[in-house]
């Protein structure tokens, strides 16, 4: 743990619209009050500012705009002390129908902040996944750790991985004072539709199946997306420069019993699914060992109870119907034309 914390008062957090990223800006307003929060966010169909609508004006700020805008990142990079950078195309499936833009958000976008960080010597948080490690053998209870060799399966975790090159590069050739988190799935409200979980919720609301790809074995380790933003805080805070950290809650659950725990809160016969097209190149199984951030860092998860984490999700997604409804049909017609 190093010894004296750095304490930014000026914060741009990327994609802070999106599902995790609004989750750290309310993070930050509720638990650090001295600092200021200017997100920068795209709006794509991803983003929604209701997100972050409510939070006190002179804390939060948006600007929406694209992380691949260099002028506008100079701008506002030059203003602050510390990026975090949550902004990205984020959905597998997505990235099989049409890399293009995750080429574009994933890895340009972090070129323009880096070289941003590096011009105006600020401090740099990027935010990646554990899919970049690629998968895991179901019959094997090995992990990954920060030594784990990059893998990745998918367009979306391979321009991921490229990012997180990137920034290893910019730390050691230019000294970019930058930290890496790869955190496992998230889960918890404000997801977008288009992933597991919510689309599966958000289904048995509407009286429709649940979809489940391939044998329906394949492992995430869920973690909820509080665990991520205070995991972040922490990183940011008193994490080692040119370090990464690996993010997991040991939340380790295969996507049928995540799916027959779904199934029962709505009081739904547990075979009450379909069965569809397997997604091409679906990584088997993801495993984090977190124990370097908690070993160095002091950093343990508050919600390790997932079956109480999931029925408060459930909850969400009934009492917030306004907020997913408008995506659910387009949502559902991408799915369909993918035969999924
Ligand atoms: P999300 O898709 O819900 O949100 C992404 C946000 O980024 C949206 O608000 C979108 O408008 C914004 N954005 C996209 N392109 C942009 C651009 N070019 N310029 C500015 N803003 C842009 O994603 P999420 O699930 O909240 O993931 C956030 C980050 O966390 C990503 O970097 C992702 O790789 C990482 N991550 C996600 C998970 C997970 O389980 N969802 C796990 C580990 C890491
Ligand atoms: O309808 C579905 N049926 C199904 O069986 C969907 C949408 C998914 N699945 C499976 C595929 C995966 O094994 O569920 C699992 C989870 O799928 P996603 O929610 O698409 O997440 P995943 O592909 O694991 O990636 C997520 O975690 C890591 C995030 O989307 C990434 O942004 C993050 O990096």
């Amino acid at each position: 743990m190093t010894d004296t914390a750095f304490e930014p008062r000026r914060i741009v957090v990327t994609g802070g619209c999106g599902f995790i990223g609004s989750n750290f800006v309310h993070h930050v307003v509720r638990e650090h009050p001295g600092v200021h929060v200017t997100v920068l966010d795209k709006l794509t169909y991803a983003g929604n500012p209701g997100n972050i609508a409510g939070l006190p004006a002179d804390r939060v700020e948006l600007v929406v705009g694209d992380i691949c805008d260099e002028g506008l990142v100079d701008r506002l990079v030059a203003d602050a002390d510390a990026v975090v950078h949550y902004a990205a195309e984020s959905h597998n499936d997505n990235s099989i129908a049409d890399p293009s833009p995750f080429l574009e958000t994933n890895v340009r976008g972090t070129y323009a902040l880096i070289e941003a960080c590096r011009r105006h010597d600020v401090r740099y948080h990027h935010v990646s996944t554990d899919e970049v490690y690629g998968d895991l053998p179901l019959d094997d209870p090995a992990r990954f750790t920060e030594e784990t060799p990059y893998r990745p399966s998918s367009p979306y975790s391979s321009t991921k991985a490229a990012s997180d090159m990137l920034v290893r590069a910019w730390v050691r050739t230019f000294g970019l004072a930058a930290t890496i988190s790869n955190c496992s799935n998230n889960y918890g409200p404000y997801q977008h539709v288009e992933k597991f979980i919510p689309r599966q919720i958000t289904n048995l609301i509407d009286g429709v199946r649940p979809r489940l790809y391939g044998d329906g074995r394949n492992v995430r380790d869920w973690i909820h997306t509080e665990d991520h933003s205070s995991a972040v805080w922490c990183i940011l805070t008193r994490g080692r420069i040119g370090e990464t950290y690996l993010i997991g809650a040991d939340g380790e659950r295969d996507n049928l019993a995540v799916l027959r725990e779904i199934l029962r809160a709505f009081g739904r016969p547990e075979d009450d699914f379909d069965w569809v097209r397997d997604r091409p190149g679906h990584d088997r199984r993801y495993a984090i060992d977190s124990s370097k951030l908690r070993r160095e860092l002091g950093w343990e998860p508050r919600h390790t109870d997932f079956a109480s984490g999931l029925a408060e999700t459930i909850e969400w997604y009934r009492e917030n119907e306004p907020w997913w409804r408008p995506a659910k049909e387009a949502t559902e017609a991408r799915y369909r034309a993918q035969g999924q």
